[in-house]
C-alpha cells in the first residue's frame, strides 16, 4: 500500500499517542478475549518501545507479547470509501481487532501493516482498536531468533546475551511507528512505481506503473509539477492502462547535491472524471555500478556515511521527528553524505526526509546474522516475502540507491555454509530482489568470520565488508590493523573483481575518556582509528565508500562486552559530538574540496 495522504480523494486520520496497555506473560490475551478490550490502568505512548517508557513496571528488558487497546472515533468524512488501519511498524510481528473482529495480523516487524476495516468501521461513530505486539522471533523469522540454549548448542556461551538476541541491538518491542486511519475511494490507485533515467543528457525519462484496485474500468493520466507547483511540459507514451512514460526536456536531475524533486500526480479518470489522485515526489536520477565506480546520474560518486540505528533514550525505537530533524542536521555538518538503514528498513518519513536532503541510503532487511543450519522450513520465503515487501514500499525514493539483503551471514563461522547451503539460500533471495528492481545495486556485508568465501560476494555488485581490525582483532593495535585491512581489501577485490564499500568499521569510546597514547575506549584512540581507515580506503583506486559504526551509540542486549550501550557511535546517545565527530568533519570536509581523493 502507498504511504496514505490526505487530498480530495483521500483522507488521513492520526490517531491520538496513548494507548490503554497490558503484559501478557503466559500468552492468555485471546483465552481472556482481550480482542474485545481489557482492564489496565497502564498507558504507553505510540510510537515508542515499552523498554525504557515502561521500566518501572519491568519491561526494560521484556520479551514477549503485549496488548495495546484504544476508543477512536471515525469522523463522517470516511462514509462511502474504504476505510483502512495503517500500523507504522509493530516489532516483530501484530495482530489487530475493531471492535472485537480480526482485522489481520502483520507478520514482519520494520514495515508497515495496512488493515482494510471498512466493514468493521462505521463513520459516526467510536470503534475499539486492540492490537496484540510480540517481539518474540524464532528459527523461521526474520530477523531470525536465538535462545538461550541455542547458545550452548552453537557452543558459544560466552556469547549469550539478555535478552538472547543475534544481533546487537535492543530486541525493543511496541507499536514503533505512527498508527493512523485513512480512506481510499472503492477504485484507487495503489502500489505506484516510478523507475527513471535519463537520456541525453538533459533529458529524463519517468516510466509509471500503477496498480489499479477495485472493480471499475478507469484511465490513468498523470501530471508533474516543478517544485513551485508550475506544470512541467513533457511528451506522453502509453504503455498500458496503468503505465505511462513521461519524457521531460530539460530535466533538472536529483542528486546528493541538488535533490531536485518534482511532483508526479497520478489520477483515475471514469468518464471524464477523476474518481482518485494520488501524488508523489520524484526525483530523476539514474544509478549504476561500471567497473570499479558508482555512477549517479553518470558521475562518479563516493560514500562517506554511518550505519546508524533507530535508537533513542525513553522512546528506544519509536519515530521521533526533532530526532530525524536532528540527525539529518548532524549528517550535513560532519560532511557525510549517505548511511545504511542498519539493520532493517527505516521508517518512510525517515526515508522521505532523505529524498528532501539529498542523503543517499543503502536500505536493508533485517535477516541479520542468519545461522542457516538452524534456519526453519520457512526463513528463506520468509526473508523473500520480507525483501518484497520492502522493496514495494521504498521502491520510489531516489534516496534509495542500493539494496542490502542482510547482514553479516554466518558469523558463527559455520563449515555447513561453504557446501552449497549458503550459496543457494542467497542465490535464489538476489534473484527474488533483482526481478522486483533491476535498476538498483544489491550488496550483502559480510563479516571477517564468514571470511572471503562468502558466497554473497559472487552474487552483490558492492564487496560490502565489516571489519574490526583494531578492535575485536588485533585490539589496541593500529598499524596492524590497516595492514590486515589493505590486504584484505586487496585480496577480495583481487578475486571479485567488483567495487568494494567498507560498510562498517569503527571502536568503542567512552566520551570524556582520554590518553596521551594508544588506548582503547578513549576518544583519542577511536578517532585515530576511524581516520586511519578512510585515509586507506580512500587511497585505494576500486573503494567506492566508507561507512563508520556507528552514527550515535545505542542500546544493546545485556552482554559484557557492552556498557549498556554500544559506544561505537561518534555521536553519543544523546546526540552530543566525541572527538572523532570533529574528526571526521574536517577530513571529509577536505575530501569534500578535492584534498585526498
Ligand atoms: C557488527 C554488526 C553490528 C554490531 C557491530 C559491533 O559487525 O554488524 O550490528 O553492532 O559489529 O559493534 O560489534
Amino acid at each position: 500500500m502507498l504511504y496514505p495522504v490526505s487530498n480530495l480523494f483521500r483522507d488521513v486520520m492520526e490517531v491520538g499517542p496513548f494507548w490503554k496497555f497490558i503484559t501478557d506473560k503466559h500468552d492468555e490475551g485471546e483465552q481472556k478475549k482481550w480482542t474485545g478490550g481489557f482492564e489496565s490502568d497502564v498507558e504507553i505512548a505510540v510510537p515508542g518501545s515499552w523498554n525504557e517508557q515502561l521500566e518501572e513496571i519491568g519491561l526494560l528488558h521484556y520479551v514477549g507479547a503485549a496488548w495495546y487497546s484504544k476508543m477512536v472515533f471515525l469522523p463522517h468524512s470516511f462514509a462511502g470509501k474504504r476505510v483502512w488501519l495503517r500500523i507504522g511498524s509493530a516489532d516483530f510481528s501484530c495482530k489487530v481487532w475493531v471492535n472485537g473482529t480480526l482485522a489481520g495480523e502483520g507478520e514482519f516487524g520494520f514495515l508497515p501493516n495496512d488493515f482494510e476495516i471498512t466493514s468493521l468501521a462505521r463513520p459516526g461513530e467510536k470503534m475499539l482498536v486492540v492490537v496484540r505486539v510480540s517481539n518474540e522471533l524464532s528459527d523461521d523469522s526474520i530477523p531470525q531468533g536465538i535462545t538461550a540454549s541455542d547458545y550452548t548448542a552453537e557452543n558459544r556461551i560466552r556469547e549469550e546475551t539478555n535478552p538472547p538476541a543475534r544481533f546487537d541491538f535492543s530486541p525493543f518491542g511496541g507499536i514503533h511507528r505512527p498508527v493512523v486511519i485513512y480512506s481510499t475511494p472503492a477504485t484507487f490507485a495503489n502500489n505506484i512505481r516510478v523507475n527513471t533515467s535519463l537520456f541525453d543528457g538533459s533529458t529524463g525519462k519517468i516510466k509509471v506503473f500503477v496498480e489499479i484496485e477495485g472493480n471499475d474500468s478507469v484511465e490513468m493520466v498523470a501530471r508533474l509539477d516543478d517544485n513551485k507547483g508550475r506544470a512541467i511540459p513533457f511528451s506522453i507514451t502509453r504503455l498500458s492502462a496503468g503505465s505511462l512514460e513521461l519524457t521531460v526536456p530539460n530535466c533538472r536531475f536529483w542528486s546528493d547535491k541538488d535533490p531536485y524533486l518534482y511532483d508526479l500526480t497520478v489520477s483515475l479518470i471514469r468518464n471524464g472524471a477523476s474518481v482518485d489522485e494520488y501524488a508523489l515526489q520524484v526525483g530523476v536520477r539514474e544509478v549504476r555500478i561500471e567497473g570499479n565506480s558508482l555512477l549517479l546520474n553518470g558521475h562518479e560518486i563516493f560514500l562517506r556515511g554511518f550505519g546508524k540505528h533507530e535508537d533513542f533514550a525513553v522512546v528506544g525505537r519509536g519515530l521521533v521527528p526533532p530526532l530525524v530533524v536532528k540527525d539529518f542536521q548532524m549528517m550535513k555538518w560532519i560532511n557525510s553524505n549517505s548511511f545504511r538503514t542498519s539493520h532493517y528498513p527505516y521508517s518512510e518519513e525517515v526515508l522521505l526526509y532523505a529524498d528532501r536532503a539529498g542523503i543517499l541510503v543503502i536500505s536493508e532487511a533485517p535477516a541479520v546474522s542468519l545461522d542457516l543450519g538452524r534456519a526453519g522450513n520457512s526463513m528463506k520465503e520468509n526473508h523473500k516475502k520480507f525483501i518484497r515487501r520492502m522493496i514495494e514500499r521504498d521502491y520510489n525514493h531516489p534516496s534509495v540507491i542500493v539494496w542490502s539483503l542482510g547482514n553479516e551471514p554466518n558469523i558463527i563461522g559455520s563449515e555447513g555454509y561453504y557446501d552449497g547451503t549458503g550459496k543457494n539460500y542467497w542465490k535464489e533471495v538476489f534473484e527474488t530482489a533483482r526481478e522486483l528492481d533491476s535498476t538498483r545495486p544489491v550488496t550483502v556485508p559480510n563479516c571477517s568470520r564468514a571470511g572471503i568465501d562468502d558466497p554473497v560476494f559472487e552474487f552483490s555488485d558492492i564487496l560490502s565488508i565489516n571489519r574490526y581490525y583494531g578492535w575485536y582483532e588485533y585490539p589496541g593495535n593500529l598499524d596492524l590493523a590497516i595492514e590486515k585491512l589493505a590486504d584484505e581489501m586487496s585480496a577480495i577485490h583481487k578475486r571479485y573483481n567488483k567495487p568494494v564499500l567498507v560498510t562498517e568499521f569503527g571502536a568503542d569510546s567512552l566520551v570524556g575518556s582520554h590518553s596521551m597514547s594508544c588506548q582503547m575506549f578513549t576518544e583519542e584512540y577511536q578517532a585515530e582509528l576511524i581516520e586511519r581507515y578512510v585515509r586507506h580506503v580512500e587511497s585505494t583506486t576500486y573503494a567506492i565508500g566508507e561507512m563508520v559504526w556507528n552514527f550515535a551509540d545505542f542500546r544493546t542486549p545485556q552482554h559484557f562486552r557492552r556498557v549498556v550501550l554500544n559506544l561505537k557511535g561518534v555521536f553519543t546517545r544523546s546526540r552530543e559530538p566525541k572527538l572523532a565527530a570533529f574528526r571526521l568533519k574536517e577530513l571529509w570536509g577536505r575530501k569534500k574540496n578535492g584534498d585526498i581523493k
